[in-house]
C-alpha cells in the first residue's frame, strides 16, 4: 500500500519514454488523477503524448511481454496482431449502465443504477488494481483539436492496448492539454482490465476479469468507468461511450446530435457533393457502405463517393440553419469478417499497414487471414487463440470453427482510406444533404422510399428494425427493433431522444431529407432480390437526386418511392418484373408490421411523443 499522502512518482527501472511530469497545471486534471491514481495505486503514471516514438515503444514492449505479435513487415507494415482472452470478445450490453441520478432518465432500455451506489461498487473492485502496472493518462480529441463541434477527453487506463488503440481513433495530442486549459471541460473516462499482476513477468497476454465486468456512465458528471474488459467499445472509451452515450446527453442539453451513422459524400457529374449520414443495426454493411466504390458505368460520368466516416457523426445546425455533421473518430475499428477485396477494397487498404488486428487468424509468413478475406483458406493458419488451424476444422459438436472470432477486427487510421473525402477534418463539419435509415429485413420491406416529412423520417428511425444474423445474439432470423440503430448506445430514455430528434428538425430551415433502404429483401426462392455492394450507387443517385430536386418518384402508403424509370440502369440487367417484387408493397402484412411498431412505443409511453404516435396512425390510415 503507497502512503495516503506521498505524491505517486515515476518508477526507475521503466523501459521506455515517459513523462514524469504531468504537462498541464490544470488543478482539476491533476488533483483527479492523484485521486484515482491513490485508488488503484499503480507503480508509475505515465502521461502519454501520442508520438510515434512513444507508440513504438509501447508495441515494443508489448511484443517483448508477448501480449502481441508484429506482424512481417513486407506483408503488413508497423502491424501488430493481438488475440483477446476468448471470454473478453465483444461490447457486453448485459453489464453496460447508465447511472443518471435519477432511474427515469435512462428509460427502460437502459440498465441503470444509482450513481453512489455504482462508484461504491466500482471503487471496491478496482481499489489497488494496478498494483505492479502503469497506469497511462490519455489526451484525446474527439473531432479535429479545436474545432467547435469538437469535445476533448482524459481517458485513465492500465491497458497499453487501449493506449495505441486510441490512438489511431482518437486525436491524441498535448495540443488537449491546451485546449482545456484550466478549465473543467473534458470528459472523465476512467478504465482497468483489473486483473491484478504483481510482478512485470507475471503477465497474462490479455489481463481482463469478466466476472467484474462493469462499463458506466454519469451523465450528470461527463462521467464514464468502466472495469474488466480490455476489448473494443468497453474499453476505448472515446468511441461508443463517450461518442454516443456521453455526447448524445450533452447534444440534448445544447441541441445538437450524436448518431451511430456513417457519413459519406456523393459527388454527381456537375461536381456537386452531397453529404448523407446513415444508420443501420449491426451486420447490415454500414462501413461497406461507407467506402462504396461505385460501379464503372456510373463512375465513368463523374458519379463518385467519399467516406468521412463509418459509424459516429455529431450533427449540428449551423447559422444558415443547415445541419453539418463531423466524425468524432480518426479511425476504423471494423469487423475483419466478411471484409474482402469484393466486398470492400477500400477496407482492405485502410488495414494494410499501421493497423492493429485482434483476433483474426495468422499466417505462415506472418500475415492475417479471415473468414471472407478469399475464397479459398491458406492450407495452415494460427487460430484467434493461438492454435493451429486447418480449412474444414470441426469442433467437438462437428460443426465448423472458424480461424478468425466472428467478431476480431482491424483498427486501422482514417488516412489510410483511398476514398477518405478531403473535408473529413474540416471543423465545420460538412453540410447533410439526405439522412438513410436501414435494416436488415428478409421480406416486405422496399429497396428504398423517401418520408413525406421530417416527423415521418424520425419516424422511420424510430421503428429501424433488423433480422439477427448468426453473428448477433439472439434467434437468427428474429426481427429485433433497434430504434436510429442506437439501442445499445442511447445515454438517456429513449422517448426523450425521439423528441429531441423533432426537435432537431424544427431548429433548422432547411432539415435534410430522410430515406429509407433495405438491401437485404429476398425472392420467393430465397435468392437475394438487389445485388447490393457497388450497385447500392443507383440508390444513393436517386436520393441524391431527390435531395437537388431532380428525381422522379411515385407516392405510396410508405413514402415516395422511385419507378423503375427513375434509376439509372447503365452497365446492369435489372428487369422491371423483379424490380417489382423488390418494391412490393403488401397492406396486409405491412399492417401486422405497423401493429408491432406497438410493442416498443408502449414500452416507452410515458416519453413518447404524440407527434409519433399520430405517425403510426397515419400510415395505418393510408393501407
Ligand atoms: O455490406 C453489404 N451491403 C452494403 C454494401 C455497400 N452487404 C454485406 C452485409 C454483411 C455485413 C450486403 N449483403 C449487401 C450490401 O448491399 N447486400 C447483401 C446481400 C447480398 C449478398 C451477395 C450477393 C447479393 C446480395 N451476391 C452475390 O453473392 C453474387
Ligand atoms: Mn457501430
Amino acid at each position: 500500500m503507497s502512503s495516503a499522502t506521498a505524491p505517486i512518482t515515476v518508477a526507475p527501472h521503466c523501459n521506455y519514454p515517459l513523462r514524469s511530469e504531468p504537462p498541464t497545471s490544470n488543478k482539476h486534471i491533476l488533483r483527479w488523477v492523484d485521486r484515482i491514481a491513490r485508488l488503484v495505486e499503480p507503480d508509475r503514471i505515465h502521461w502519454v503524448d501520442g508520438s510515434a516514438e512513444e507508440t513504438d515503444a509501447l508495441f515494443d514492449m508489448m511484443v517483448t511481454k508477448g501480449q502481441c505479435l508484429r506482424l512481417n513487415p513486407e506483408k503488413r507494415p508497423n502491424s501488430y496482431l493481438f488475440r483477446s482472452d476468448p471470454r473478453d470478445v465483444a461490447r457486453v450490453e448485459s453489464r453496460t449502465f447508465i447511472c443518471s441520478i435519477s432511474k427515469d432518465d435512462a428509460g427502460p432500455t437502459n440498465h441503470w443504477l444509482h450513481p453512489d451506489i455504482m462508484k461504491r461498487r466500482i471503487n471496491e473492485a478496482a481499489r489497488g488494481c494496478m498494483r505492479g502496472r502503469t497506469l497511462y493518462v490519455i489526451p484525446f480529441s474527439m473531432g479535429p483539436a479545436g474545432s467547435p463541434i469538437s469535445r476533448v477527453g482524459i481517458q485513465l487506463t492500465d491497458s497499453p492496448y487501449a493506449v495505441v488503440s486510441m490512438r489511431i481513433m482518437t486525436r491524441v495530442t498535448p495540443t488537449v492539454w491546451e485546449i482545456i486549459g484550466e478549465s473543467r471541460d473534458w470528459v472523465r473516462c476512467v478504465h482497468s482490465v483489473l486483473r491484478p499482476i504483481l510482478t512485470e513477468t507475471d503477465d497474462v497476454p490479455w489481463p481482463c476479469c469478466p466476472e467484474q465486468t462493469c462499463i458506466a456512465h454519469f451523465p450528470e458528471e461527463r462521467t464514464i468507468l468502466s472495469i474488466g474488459s480490455g476489448y473494443g467499445g468497453n474499453a476505448l472509451l472515446g468511441k461508443k461511450c463517450f461518442a454516443l452515450r456521453i455526447a448524445g446527453t450533452m447534444g440534448r442539453d445544447e441541441g445538437w446530435l450524436a448518431e451511430h451513422m456513417l457519413i459519406l459524400g456523393v459527388t454527381d457529374p456537375s461536381g456537386k457533393k452531397t453529404y448523407i449520414t446513415a444508420a443501420f443495426p449491426s451486420a447490415c454493411g454500414k462501413t461497406n457502405f461507407a467506402m462504396m466504390v461505385p460501379p464503372a458505368s456510373l463512375a465513368d460520368k463523374g458519379w463518385k463517393v467519399t467516406c468521412v466516416g463509418d459509424d459516429i457523426a455529431w450533427i449540428k445546425p449551423d447559422p444558415n440553419g443547415r445541419l453539418r455533421a463531423i466524425n468524432p473518430e480518426a479511425g476504423f475499428f471494423g469487423v475483419a469478417p466478411g471484409t474482402s477485396k469484393d466486398t470492400n477494397p477500400m477496407a482492405m487498404a485502410c488495414c494494410a499497414r499501421d493497423t492493429i488486428f485482434t483476433n483474426v487468424a495468422l499466417t505462415e509468413d506472418g500475415d492475417v487471414w479471415w473468414e471472407g478475406m478469399t475464397k479459398e483458406p491458406p492450407q495452415r493458419l494460427i487460430d484467434w487463440r493461438g492454435n493451429p488451424w486447418t480449412p474444414g476444422q470441426t469442433g467437438p459438436d462437428g460443426t465448423p470453427v472458424p480461424s478468425s472470432h466472428p467478431n476480431s477486427r482491424f483498427t486501422a487510421p482514417a488516412v489510410n482510406c483511398p476514398t477518405l473525402d478531403p473535408s473529413w477534418e474540416d471543423p465545420a463539419g460538412v453540410e447533410i444533404g439526405a439522412i438513410v435509415f436501414g435494416g436488415r429485413r428478409m421480406s416486405t420491406i422496399p429497396l428504398v422510399f423517401q418520408s413525406f416529412n421530417w416527423q415521418h423520417g424520425v419516424y422511420l428511425g424510430a421503428t429501424v428494425a433488423s433480422e439477427q444474423t448468426a453473428a448477433a445474439e439472439g434467434k437468427v432470423g428474429e426481427l429485433r427493433r433497434d430504434p436510429f440503430a442506437m439501442l445499445p448506445f442511447c445515454g438517456y430514455h429513449m422517448g426523450d431522444y425521439f423528441r429531441h430528434w423533432l426537435k432537431m428538425g424544427k431548429m433548422v430551415t432547411d432539415p435534410p431529407r430522410i430515406f429509407h433502404v433495405n438491401w437485404f429483401r429476398r425472392g420467393e426462392d430465397g435468392s437475394w432480390l438487389w445485388p447490393g455492394f457497388g450497385e447500392n450507387m443507383r440508390v444513393l443517385k436517386w436520393i441524391v437526386d431527390r435531395v437537388n430536386g431532380r428525381g422522379q418518384a411515385r407516392e405510396t402508403q410508405l413514402g415516395w418511392m422511385p419507378r423503375h424509370d427513375d434509376l439509372e440502369w447503365e452497365g446492369l440487367h435489372f428487369p422491371r418484373e423483379r424490380w417489382d417484387e423488390l418494391m412490393r408493397i403488401d397492406p396486409e402484412t405491412l399492417l401486422a408490421q405497423t401493429l408491432g411498431h406497438e410493442e416498443l412505443f408502449l414500452k416507452l409511453w410515458d416519453h413518447m411523443p404524440k407527434e409519433l404516435l399520430w405517425q403510426r396512425d397515419l400510415l395505418i390510415s393510408r393501407y
